[in-house]
Formats: C-alpha cells, structure tokens, sequence
C-alpha cells in the first residue's frame, strides 16, 4: 500500500472533468486500496482520485467513527436527490480553509463498486453530503464553488495567505 501525495489548489488538475472507468481492473483494484490508505492517513472521510491526480471518475468514503466502513464508487451519479443540510466542509485539497455549505440530504447513487457490479444505494446526511463533494471533485468543482462571491474571495484570500505561510516555515 502508498500513500499518494495530495494534490493542491490551485492545482489546475482539480479543475478537470474525470473520464469514466471503462472496466474494473487489477489495477484499478490497486489504486482503490492507495486512495483508502492514502484517506485514512491524512485523515479523511473521502478522496476522488484528482486529489492524487489520478483524472478518472473514482472515489472512496468512510465517514464511520471506527473506520471501518470503506466504500469505493466508481462513474458514481446522484439520481435523484432532496432535502436539505448545512454543514461545515473542509477539502484535503484546500488544508486550513472550511465553510458552511448547503447540499440536498438525501440522495439515491448509482455506481459500478470495487466488484465490478453496478449499485444503487441511497444515502443522507454525512455521508450523503462526502459522496457529493467527492463527485464534485469528479467535475473539477470544489467545495469553495458553492459559495457566493465575496465569502469565496474571503475564504480563498486566508487560504492563500495560509499557503504562504505554510511554504515559508
Ligand atoms: O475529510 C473530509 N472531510 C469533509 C468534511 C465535510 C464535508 C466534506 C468532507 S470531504 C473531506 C476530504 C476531501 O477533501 N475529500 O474530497
Ligand atoms: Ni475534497
């Protein structure tokens, strides 16, 4: 198992649209093992593979206190979704930086899983609110897009400040 480096905003890789998987590979099988090691140690409750650079439609989600209930989805899509919460985001992606974003709470998913099988399952709340943020990176959207203006500008003024700092010590 690797742990894969993160990448970075403003990182223009982060702003692509993923290609669709064709097939479940061994390789793939690999990569999916890389990405949970690579979440759990930073630690996270999701990655999409853009975040390690990797420009395919892929992500893995665990918001389980014991860490014990990893899901991979690959070419996932929201079918149908309601509902609504706030919650407070953070990126591994955007480090430091987090804000309060309204999302739809409950949504039904379609995706081919690790086995090469394809899924429907439905989720809510936080686990409804990571498999969408992980989707969005899928799109090359983050989690700062979804606010307005001039919070966006605030928000991404202190992270650049925080890089800068960060890069000086
Ligand atoms: O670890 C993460 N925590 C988180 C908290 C609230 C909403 C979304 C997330 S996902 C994030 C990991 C990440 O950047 N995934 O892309
Ligand atoms: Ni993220």
């Amino acid at each position: 198992m690797q742990k894969l480096d993160l990448v970075l905003f403003p990182d223009e890789g982060l702003r692509e649209v993923c290609a669709p998987v064709p097939e479940m590979t061994d390789d793939l099988d690999r990569l999916i093992d890389d990405m949970f090691y690579t979440m759990y140690e930073a630690p996270g409750i999701g990655l999409a593979a853009p975040q390690i650079a990797v420009q395919q439609r892929v992500i893995v989600v665990d918001v389980s206190e014991d860490k014990k209930q990893p899901l991979a989805l690959i070419n996932p899509e929201v079918v149908r979704s309601a509902g609504q919460i706030t919650w407070e985001e953070g990126c591994l992606s955007l480090p430091g930086i987090y804000a309060h974003i309204d999302r739809p709470s409950d949504i039904l998913v379609r995706a081919m899983n690790r086995d090469g099988q394809m899924i429907e399952m439905e989720a809510s709340d936080l686990m409804a609110i990571c498999i969408q943020h992980e989707i969005d990176h899928l799109n090359g959207k983050l989690f700062v897009d979804h606010l307005s203006g001039l919070k966006r500008t605030r928000i991404l003024q202190k992270y650049k400040k925080l890089q800068a700092e960060a890069k000086a010590n």
